[in-house]
């Protein structure tokens, strides 16, 4: 239905790498709903391209620069910059019905069937079950309930600095007013809750349709081998086993990163080589010139050629394709 959208919101580059991954997941499962996204005005130039490539639309939300009540409101409330970004998707009224999902969310099957619900509905929190999530929820835009978010936020603040505070202060009879507005445990489903709830993952895990990375520690903030398809870096060992995170980086590395090829991956990559250490120089000199071989080898591959093997998992980790060599491309351009 083409008024209805799901929304996203991306403050900076790390977070658009969530929405560009959590908007393939969407499109994965054959959403028939439009995609927004919602992005700071930090986000920059090549993110916001290859986010048009995946939303059908990117809109630039500069609550400071807007000159309207958002901006009035966020200079009372400078501590909420962001909960007032968020806020702004109540006007999107172009759409009659949303279903919001953070940037650190992950589709697992198509849902839809969200916009059977009504405003506000989602999923209880893990942490304190009376107040919902803020992560997932379904909404219905209205400059009105917009006004009157922003109000409740200038006037009341947020009881946890953040938008679930504002969101639960403001819709504060979702606990108990109407149960059909409480998405169940499989929209519910955080990768703390995994751990936590393990009984209860056993027996609703198989059934998830959305994962929600709570925590400090987004999967964009790993490291990822694509050879071994292993995440890496400073994980927690219940973290290195989470399913779920390896999904994110295998669709992040099959369906973004070539994305990202394609875009601007025309030049050669071996750009950033001068990083080499003087160490074992004369090895690393060696394998340097072997890797340039055969990139120069891959380099006649065209581009369609190059995506076609993308497209059969036949990447080209050593040569053109290198996860390494694109990162270092990619790091050029997200800016970290
Ligand atoms: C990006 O934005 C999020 C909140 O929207 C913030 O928590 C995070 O620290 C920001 N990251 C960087 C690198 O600025
Ligand atoms: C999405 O649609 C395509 C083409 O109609 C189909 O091949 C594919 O299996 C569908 N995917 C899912 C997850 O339903
Ligand atoms: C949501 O998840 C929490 C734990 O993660 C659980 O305690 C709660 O019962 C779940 N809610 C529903 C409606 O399934
Ligand atoms: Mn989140």
């Amino acid at each position: 239905m083409a008024d209805q959208a799901f929304v996203t919101l991306a403050t900076n580059d790390s977070y658009a790498r969530g929405a560009m991954v959590l908007g393939k997941s969407l499109r994965n499962h054959n959403t028939s709903k439009k995609l927004v996204v919602l992005i700071g005005p930090q986000v920059s130039e090549p993110c916001k391209s290859l986010l048009k490539s995946i939303y059908d639309e990117v809109r630039v939300v500069d609550v400071l620069d807007s000159g309207d009540t958002a901006h009035l409101s966020m200079m009372k409330r400078p501590d909420l910059g962001v909960t007032f970004t968020k806020l702004h998707c109540w006007t999107l009224t172009q759409y009659s019905k949303c279903v919001f999902m953070d940037a650190d969310t992950l589709v697992l099957s198509n849902i839809d069937e969200l916009f059977d619900r009504e405003e506000l509905s989602a999923a209880p929190d893990p942490g304190w079950p009376d107040c919902f999530n803020s992560g997932v929820f379904v909404f219905c835009p209205s400059m009105e309930t917009h006004g009157k978010l922003l109000q409740y936020c200038t006037e009341h603040g947020s009881f946890d600095g953040g938008d679930q505070g504002v969101l639960n202060g403001f819709f504060s009879d979702w606990a108990t007013a109407d149960i059909s507005k409480h998405l169940p445990f499989i929209y519910n489903l955080s990768s703390i809750a995994i751990y936590t709830y393990l009984p209860a993952f056993k027996q609703y895990g198989g059934s998830a349709k959305v994962v929600h990375f709570l925590g400090k520690t987004k999967p964009w903030s790993y490291k990822y081998d694509p050879k071994t398809k292993r995440v890496t870096g400073s994980v927690q060992e219940a973290d290195t086993h989470s399913t779920f995170l390896l999904d994110w980086w295998n669709l992040y590395s099959t369906a973004v990163v070539p994305m990202m090829h394609e875009e601007y991956g025309d030049q050669p990559f071996h750009s950033g080589c001068e990083e080499v250490e003087s160490s074992s120089s004369h090895v690393q000199a060696h394998a340097q010139a072997q890797a340039q071989e055969e990139v120069a080898a891959t380099e006649k591959l065209t581009s369609d050629e190059r995506r076609e093997k993308w497209e059969q998992g036949q990447a080209d980790y050593m040569g053109v394709d290198s996860f390494d060599n694109i990162k270092k491309k990619l790091d050029t351009f997200l800016k970290k």
